[in-house]
């Protein structure tokens, strides 16, 4: 069975892989992406949203394939005149990446919302598929380690997320509000399936859960939910997933992301190699290839997940 809107849920990198995947499978208007923007800040007076830029960036063809952050053929004349003149470059902004961040702030500032922006810009650079934020409210992810709480970036790039976590916050989750178009998509009829990218469970996917209302409303949708691991044999692709999980008291395995999400969800896509790990979860497992490094890579997980989700209607 097919057809029917499927909402996915992504933060950066990885996740990315998979949006890029789907967006390849489905019809523009079958496809809406909820991005992560715990990881936004304010940064030398710009409004940085990363998981959305990553996303956008993946859709529209422009990424870089090294960093999997940023845009292809970036040049670097800002930051190094910044860095000349004794400013922070510790967070590296490329100059083209740079203007989307500029006019993103200057729109902001006067006064539109960050789904409104993030769907001009979609439209400018030829992105079929919906992205929007999971919330146009402040939501920062803060991170508790030894010396004190600090913004989500300052663990992530500048301390190059070296230092042990010891606790995770979503500073201005409760007075959050779910992007309208996402709870509207939710609790309409003819949603096809939720798909939770494979991100990392607390720092991609965790903040989006923590709006209020956003967890009820994808576990009462009436649709299949489907995970993907974002482990692969202990390990994560990329990112300091496991580790994470690791200093949190959970064991690194896909299993334990699985129990992370809890009821939530009703299917749940594992590596090959972790067949044996998730053997005693009650979900319907589906076993595949989950590493994505081609296109082809992307696009065949991402009809794995659909299937996944449609064997579940
Ligand atoms: N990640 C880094 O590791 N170093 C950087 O200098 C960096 C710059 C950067 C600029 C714009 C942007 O949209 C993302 C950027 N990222 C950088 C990636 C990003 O901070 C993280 O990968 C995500 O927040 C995690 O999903």
């Amino acid at each position: 069975m097919s057809g029917g809107l499927v909402v996915a849920l992504s933060g950066g990198v990885g996740g990315a892989k998979l949006a890029l995947g789907l967006s390849r499978v489905l019809p523009v208007d079958e496809l809406l992406i909820v991005a992560n923007t715990g990881d936004d800040f304010e940064h030398l007076g710009l409004s940085i949203c990363p998981d959305i830029d990553t996303l956008s960036y993946a859709l529209a063809g422009l990424d870089n394939p090294v960093t999997g952050w940023g845009r292809r053929d970036e040049t670097w004349s800002f930051m190094e005149s910044l860095a000349a003149l004794g400013g922070e470059d510790w967070f590296r902004l490329g100059d083209r990446d740079l203007a989307v961040h500029v006019e993103r702030t200057q729109r902001l500032r006067a006064g539109q919302t960050l789904s409104q922006v993030t769907a001009d810009f979609s439209r400018r650079l030829g992105i079929g598929p919906r992205i929007v934020p999971m919330t146009d409210d402040r939501l920062r992810t803060r991170l508790r380690i030894d010396g004190g709480w600090v913004d989500f970036q300052d663990y992530f790039v500048r301390q190059q997320a070296r230092p042990a976590i010891r606790e995770i916050a979503f500073e201005g989750a409760v007075g959050a509000r779910p992007q309208p178009d996402v709870m509207a998509a939710l609790k309409g009829g003819g949603l096809r399936a939720v798909v939770i990218c494979p991100s990392n469970p607390f720092i991609s996917i965790g903040p989006i859960l923590a709006v209020p209302g956003l967890r009820d409303a994808i576990a009462h949708c009436g649709a299949p939910v489907v995970a993907v691991s974002p482990i692969i044999g202990g390990r994560a692709v990329k990112g300091p997933t496991a580790k994470m999980m690791t200093e949190l008291g959970l064991e690194a395995t896909s299993a334990a992301v699985a129990r992370r999400y809890g009821d939530l969800l009703d299917g749940y896509i594992v590596d090959t190699v972790d067949a044996d790990d998730v053997a005693g979860l009650d979900l319907k497992i589906t076993v595949a290839p989950t590493l994505m490094t081609s296109l082809e890579d992307k696009v065949a997980l991402a009809r794995v997940a659909l299937a996944a989700a449609d064997a579940l209607r």
